[in-house]
């Protein structure tokens, strides 16, 4: 049996008492409160696969669900006594939380009898935004592939998936009135190095957007301007400076492609694309890229952004952006991601009030390859072990920039090398729930001593579920 603080993310606070284990029988059951029935499932589905019991929902479980003042947004406590199990929190995102601390307690499938170790967790997460990102513009995944994902992902208490949909090789997202964007750019041959075809039909991207919602999970889309738009001039030439059409490009190079921000037809496209991504996404947040924007000046790139933040807003959206649009100094989100000591736009930017997304490269991007061994991946911000993903502190990382100016953290995984949800999965484990640590736990409970020994018992666990993962020798692993 695991000790009772054996998770991941480790709790802010941890109670054993060992005397106090709770039994799973064939007669336990779950009690949900009003309004949590949904999280109850989560919880008692959790609870049959980990012993093949019936587990009802009903109204007199030894398991229940609370709802209760003082846990803030998404925190919970749990108490595990030999009478019952008492999961409480003031949201059923908190109550989620909770159950995914319950989940990695339990075995990883059984029949038969379960334990749960006694005592009782107080838990609430350091950073309200804990985000991966997932590129299916270089490579594409399919619908059933990101849910895979986002089940991966899940137990970490991650609770933000960004898809960055669009890029100088694809256009991954359908929308409406430029049927081009996926019919040219979406089709075969335009991932990294000729593969593909693959796009979202508009159904199929609500359709995601709403499974990751039933787990919590809020999906912040990324059109990338005006940068990484060569896909979308191949399909629509227009969008160019002559007009004329440009080849479609699938090699990994960036820098390349700008927007025209002197022509009205950029923003025609721009606030068609905005409309209807909004309108597609229920979450508060369009991520606009902003990144490497090398093919346009640095007096059009505040122009345009002048021209495209308003838009943003126009329809409902909170902007958010890689770090280089900080520059604008208008309000908008910015994801530091580069690896530099230092950011004056972003230092200023949160100077003014405003929070930022923290994804150093050199400890968050999940493509970087873990050794100099790793078959996958890129080096350009050096080499990513488990111990650097884990071993740093996002609100003393850049100058000025401390705790309340960090809205949290966020892994990036870029695709260029990723043929498979296979290779996705062996770039995010074991490095994402070290990440999915540095975003929840508070910095004083944190331990790579510990944190390592936790890690090593999800090998087993990531072979039942059929997820590769990257044996790091870093990791005791079982
Ligand atoms: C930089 S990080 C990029 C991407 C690449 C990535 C590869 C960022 C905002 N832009 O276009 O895919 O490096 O690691």
């Amino acid at each position: 049996m695991r000790g009772l603080g054996d998770v991941i993310p480790v709790p802010a606070r941890v109670r054993p008492v060992p005397a106090a284990a709770f039994t799973i029988d064939p007669g336990t059951a779950v009690r949900a409160a009003p309004g949590t029935a949904a999280v109850a499932e989560h919880l008692a589905g959790a609870l049959r696969a980990a012993t093949g019991h019936r587990v009802p929902v009903d109204g007199d479980g030894a398991i229940r669900l609370v709802l209760e003042d003082g846990h803030g947004a998404e925190g919970y406590s749990l108490e595990v006594r030999p009478d019952a199990v008492i999961v409480a929190a003031q949201t059923p995102a908190g109550l989620f939380a909770a159950v995914q601390t319950v989940r990695q307690l339990l075995p990883v499938a059984g029949t038969g009898d379960a334990v749960l170790p006694g005592g009782r967790i107080e838990d609430r997460p350091r950073f309200a935004y804990r985000g991966v990102m997932l590129d299916l513009a270089r490579h594409f995944f399919t619908p059933d592939e990101v849910r895979s994902f986002i089940d991966a992902i899940v137990p970490f208490k991650i609770n933000h998936l960004h898809l960055h949909l669009t890029d100088d090789q694809g256009w991954r997202l359908e929308i409406a009135g430029w049927p081009r964007l996926t019919e040219v750019s979406g089709g075969p041959g335009t991932g990294v190095g000729g593969t593909g075809p693959g796009f979202l039909t508009a159904a199929e991207y609500a359709e995601l957007v709403a499974y990751a919602a039933d787990r919590f999970v809020t999906v912040v889309p990324e059109i990338d301007m005006p940068g990484h738009v060569n896909a979308a001039q191949v399909a629509y030439p227009e969008l160019t400076r002559d007009g004329l059409a440009v080849p479609p490009r699938h090699d990994r190079a960036v820098g390349y492609s700008s927007l025209c921000v002197d022509k009205e037809e950029t923003y025609a496209f721009v606030e068609d694309v905005i409309r209807e991504v909004a309108a597609l996404t229920p979450g508060p947040y369009l991520h606009i890229g902003g990144d490497e924007a090398d093919a346009t000046s640095a007096e059009d790139y505040r122009a345009f952004l002048h021209r495209v933040l308003p838009l943003v807003a126009k329809y409902g959206k909170r902007a958010v952006g890689w770090h280089e649009v900080a520059a604008a100094e208008l309000p908008v989100v910015p994801q530091f991601w580069r690896t530099a000591a230092d950011d004056a736009g972003v230092a200023r930017a949160v100077a003014g009030g405003g929070q930022v997304i923290m994804s150093p490269a050199d400890r968050t991007y999940l493509d970087m390859k873990y050794d100099a061994d790793s078959p996958l991946g890129l080096d350009w911000a050096g080499l990513l072990d488990v111990a650097r993903a884990y071993d740093w502190d996002p609100a003393t990382r850049l100058p000025g920039v401390g705790e309340r100016a960090v809205l949290g953290v966020e892994a990036p995984l870029w695709s260029e090398t990723l043929g498979s949800l296979a290779d996705v999965q062996t770039m995010t484990f074991p490095r994402l729930p070290a990440i999915a640590e540095v975003a929840w736990s508070p910095q004083a409970v944190r331990d790579w001593a510990s944190f390592r020994r936790r890690l090593a018992t999800f090998g087993p666990r990531w072979t039942a579920q059929g997820i590769a993962y990257h044996r790091s020798p870093e990791v005791p692993w079982a």
